[in-house]
């Protein structure tokens, strides 16, 4: 099936939209996807997302910020050794990283694209614990799983450029022609509270099946700016939102449909998150696709 069909055209009362929101808005809500919504509603329940409590190994995770602060060492021209007991947790070197952010955003940029392929972030993505949770949400085995865009975000303070406006995931990766066989793991790398950019998610939103706004209206200017492919207000408007207390190792795992958005930053550290994309491979219509290369600035 194609993901033409997914997005069936069904006409939505657009009577809330202000002026400046995008112009055609449809939702899935019939056809082929109207047999899913019981998939949709038994794996995600009514909220759209399951918290897991202390999921990612300690251990892992510090091997994660380990390398980070080594790639930092070796690409920062100002890098000086941080005399802390650990120094990827003090916060002389979140200032480092910001300054070097603002100060050479090349090294920036190659430090965080190392980080996305770096054998520390992928062992994270599928260290059995992961896999396994984001497995049974999905109702299947661990090896009935693929997994698409490991990440690490790092988002610093009042970052307007790379924060993601209220998006669903499905647009990104449109793998499974059924929403409800793929799944986002997320997860902090350090406690996070409303002050550090706590995730915001709609309450029952992945009900709504695949937005074609989202689809159809990606947007992202430079090399150094997040791909958006934005939910228009209107529409975030009808539902309560909330944001998990999570700490760091806890995740949140959420349907590609369930409305999201990145949290404000307003510490004075960088926001380290991870992310990873799970997807059934047995499901019709299941593409695993092929992704190019796009070369790091220099
Ligand atoms: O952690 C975040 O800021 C948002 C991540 C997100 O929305 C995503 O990966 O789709």
């Amino acid at each position: 099936m194609a993901l033409a069909d997914v997005i069936e055209a069904v006409p939505t009362d657009r009577s809330k939209a202000g002026s400046g929101d995008i112009a055609p808005v449809n939702i899935a809500v019939g056809g082929p996807l109207a047999d899913r919504r019981g998939d949709m509603r038994r794996r995600f329940g009514d909220t759209g997302f399951v918290k897991f409590t202390g999921l990612g190994d300690p251990r892992d995770v510090e091997r994660v910020l380990g390398t980070l602060y080594r790639l930092w060492m070796r690409s920062d021209p100002d890098a000086r050794p941080i005399e802390a007991p650990i120094p990827w947790d003090a916060d002389a070197f979140h200032a480092a990283l910001i300054a070097l952010r603002g100060n050479h955003p090349k090294a920036f940029a190659k430090i965080y694209d190392t980080m996305q392929i770096s054998t520390a972030l992928q062992s994270l993505a599928i260290a059995d614990p992961i896999t396994a949770a984001a497995a049974g949400v999905l109702e299947t085995d661990p090896d009935g799983v693929a997994i698409t865009g490991a990440m690490l975000r790092m988002d610093p303070p009042d970052d307007r450029r790379n924060a993601l406006a209220w998006h669903q995931e499905f647009p990104h990766y449109p793998l499974n022609t059924n929403p409800a066989d793929g799944c986002v793991l997320w997860m902090p790398l350090q406690d996070m509270e409303d002050a550090s950019g706590a995730f915001k998610l709609c309450l029952g939103s992945h009900m709504e099946g695949v937005l074609d706004a989202g689809v159809a209206h990606c947007d992202r200017p430079s090399y150094y700016a997040s791909e958006q492919h934005r939910i228009p207000d209107w529409r975030v408007a009808r539902f309560e939102q909330t944001r998990p207390s999570v700490e760091a190792g806890d995740a949140l795992c959420f349907a590609m449909t369930t409305f999201h958005a990145t949290g404000e930053n307003v510490s004075n550290r960088i926001r380290l998150t991870f992310g990873v994309r799970f997807h059934r491979t047995d499901g019709e219509g299941f593409s695993p696709g092929r992704f190019r290369h796009e070369p790091s600035p220099s």
